[in-house]
C-alpha cells in the first residue's frame, strides 16, 4: 500500500481502539476523562502507531493484539506530552496547535490525566487476550514497554533534558539524551510489533533494534532541524524554541548542514539493519524515509 494510505490506515486503526479503551467522558469525573481524551485524540502524526503496525503486520501478527500495543504505546506518548508541556517542565502553550492540555483544563487536571494515561496503556497490555498471544510473551512486551517509560527512557531522558538547559554539552551527551527520550520508545514501538506477532528471531530482533536505535536518532535530529526551519503554525508549537530556551540541539552545536548530513548517513545505516532482518520491510522502510522528510 502507498505509504501516506498506510498512514492514514493505521491512524484510523489505532484511533478506533484509542476512542473505545479511553474512559467515557460522560461519566464522572468528567473534567478528567475529557482531558485524557482531549490529548490523545488531537491530532498528533502516530508515527509511532504506523512503526507498530508496518512491523506487526509484515510479521504476521493478529490485528487486534495490534491495536492495543498501539493505543498503549499513543497513550504513553500523549501522557509524557502533557508533562512535557507544565510549566514545570517546558511551559509550553500550544501542542499539535491547539492548547497544550493544562492550558485547556488546568494544571491540576493535566497531572492527573497523564498519570491517569499512564497506567491504563499498562491495563491495556495486560488485558491482551492470551488467547490471542501467549501470556509469556504479553509480559516480554510490558518489560520492553516499561523500560521505555522510566528511569533508562522517557523519564530519564526527559532528567537529561532538563539538566542541558544552558550547558555547554558534548555531541556524544546529546545523542545519549536523545536515545533516552525519544529513540527508545520509538525501538520499542517496532520490536513490540515483531513480540505482538510472536517473532523470536534473534536475528530479526536485534536488525529491527538496531534499525529503531538509528531511526529514532533520525526522528529527534530531524525534529531539531524543523523546529529552525518550520514555521509556528506548521509545527503546531513555537518555532525555535529550543533555541529560545538555550537548549542545545544537533544544528545548535553542529550547523544546519552538519546536523542534515548525520541525519541522512543514519537513516541510511538505518536501512542497511533493515534490509538485514530479510523481513517484508517495504513499509517500515517507507515510514523511515517520512520520518527524515516530514515538515512537522
Ligand atoms: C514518562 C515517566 C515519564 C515521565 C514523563 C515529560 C517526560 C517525562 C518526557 C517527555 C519526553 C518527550 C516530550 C520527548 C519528546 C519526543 C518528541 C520528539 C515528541 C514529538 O513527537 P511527534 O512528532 O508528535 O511524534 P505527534 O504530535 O505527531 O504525536
Amino acid at each position: 500500500m502507498e505509504l501516506q494510505r498506510y498512514i492514514k490506515h493505521s491512524q484510523k486503526r489505532v484511533n478506533t481502539a484509542l476512542a473505545k479503551l479511553l474512559p467515557n467522558p460522560n461519566k464522572e469525573p468528567r473534567e478528567l476523562y475529557k482531558a485524557m481524551r482531549y490529548s490523545v485524540l488531537n491530532g498528533g502524526k502516530r508515527i509511532r502507531s504506523a512503526l507498530v503496525y508496518a512491523t506487526g503486520d509484515a510479521l504476521g501478527a493478529n490485528p487486534k493484539v495490534l491495536d492495543r500495543v498501539s493505543a498503549a504505546i499513543e497513550m504513553i506518548h500523549a501522557f509524557s506530552l502533557i508533562h512535557d508541556d507544565l510549566p514545570a517542565l517546558d511551559n509550553d502553550d500550544l501542542r499539535r496547535g491547539k492548547p497544550s492540555c493544562h492550558k485547556a483544563y488546568g494544571e491540576a487536571t493535566a497531572i492527573l490525566a497523564g498519570d491517569a494515561l499512564h497506567t491504563l496503556a499498562f491495563e491495556v497490555l495486560t488485558d491482551i487476550s492470551p488467547k490471542l498471544l501467549p501470556p509469556a510473551m504479553t509480559l516480554r512486551m510490558i518489560h520492553l514497554f516499561a523500560d521505555a517509560i522510566g528511569p533508562t527512557g522517557l523519564a530519564g531522558g526527559q532528567a537529561l533534558d532538563i539538566a542541558m538547559v544552558n550547558e555547554k554539552v558534548t555531541i556524544k551527551a546529546l545523542a545519549t539524551t536523545y536515545k533516552l527520550k525519544t529513540g527508545n520508545f520509538i525501538t520499542t514501538s517496532i520490536l513490540m510489533g515483531a513480540l505482538a506477532a510472536r517473532c523470536q528471531r534473534k536475528s530479526v530482533l536485534d536488525n529491527l533494534k538496531k534499525f529503531g536505535d538509528a531511526i529514532g536518532l533520525a526522528f529527534q535530529i530531524h525534529d531539531d532541524i524543523i523546529g529552525v526551519e518550520t514555521d509556528t503554525q506548521t509545527l503546531g508549537k513555537p518555532q525555535g524554541s529550543d533555541v529560545s530556551r538555550n537548549k542545545p540541539t544537533y544544528p545548535s552545536l553542529l550547523g544546519l548542514d552538519a546536523a542534515k548530513k548525520i541525519e541522512k548517513n543514519t537513516f541510511n545505516q538505518a536501512i542497511r539493519y533493515l534490509t538485514k532482518t530479510r523481513m517484508d520491510y517495504e513499509q517500515l522502510a517507507a515510514i523511515a524515509a517520512y520520518v527524515i522528510e516530514r515538515d512537522y
